[in-house]
């Protein structure tokens, strides 16, 4: 907003506390905005979920994440989320709590190949339950099934747990990109059908001191 003053100066003033309202106004595309957290043990296809999704295809990542990785992503143009990925490898998990405070999302992920990835994801589950805000939503991807055989872990115990306490679970395939689309989309719409959507705006103070290092 200006006005001129008496030497015919350009004053510009700043109107505080309208800026949100403003930039509705003028960009009425940028809606919502969550934090999300994607945790899983290490190699169960993180990057490769956040990559196929970005990309629309699958490029096999074979750089293991170091500590963090964060990516932006737009589920549309109303829509987007700021994704910390935290990496998998053990040595990394005690500075996991930098990374997912302050989410209102947790895409926890696992192997379905792999019985360990398995249990470090209810563990995970464990932990942001306790640490993270109760009305968090929780999802889960049960990865690879493009690789699904007979030795596969069984989910059944995970799909209760998901019924029983109202977490998303899906079977995804990074690889041949099934329900990666579905899974963000999943998440996004029961964030929008919180009772009360302004406690999830995500505060720009909130990304201060959450950096790849
Ligand atoms: N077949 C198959 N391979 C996958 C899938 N998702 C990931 N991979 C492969 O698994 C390996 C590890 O994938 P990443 O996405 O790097 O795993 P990550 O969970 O990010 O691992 P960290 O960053 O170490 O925590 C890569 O070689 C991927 O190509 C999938 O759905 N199917
Ligand atoms: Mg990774």
């Amino acid at each position: 907003m200006s006005s001129t003053n008496a030497k015919g100066k350009v004053q510009w003033r700043r109107n505080r506390g309208d800026t949100a309202a403003r930039r509705r106004e003028t960009m009425p595309w940028l809606i919502k905005r969550y934090k999300l957290v994607i945790l899983g043990a290490a190699t169960v296809g993180k990057s490769s979920l956040v990559s196929h999704f970005t990309h629309g295809s699958y490029l096999s990542v074979k750089e293991n994440t170091l500590v963090a990785a964060f990516s932006s992503i737009y589920l549309n143009k109303c829509l987007k989320f700021d994704t910390w990925e935290v990496a998998g490898e053990e040595r990394w998990h005690r500075l996991a709590h930098l990374y997912y405070r302050g989410a209102q999302a947790a895409l926890v992920v696992y192997d379905v190949q792999d019985r360990a990835s398995y249990v470090c994801a209810k563990d995970w589950i464990d932990e942001v339950r306790i640490k993270l805000a109760p009305d968090l939503v929780i999802a889960i991807a049960a990865n690879k099934v493009d690789l699904w055989d007979d030795l596969c872990v069984n989910s059944d115990e995970m799909k209760s747990l998901a019924q029983n306490n109202d977490y998303i679970f899906m079977e995804t395939s990074a690889r041949t990109g099934q329900n990666v689309h579905e899974i963000f989309a999943a998440i996004a719409e029961k964030l929008q059908a919180r009772k009360n959507p302004d406690t999830l705006k995500v505060s720009s103070d909130e990304f201060c001191g959450c950096r790849i290092l």
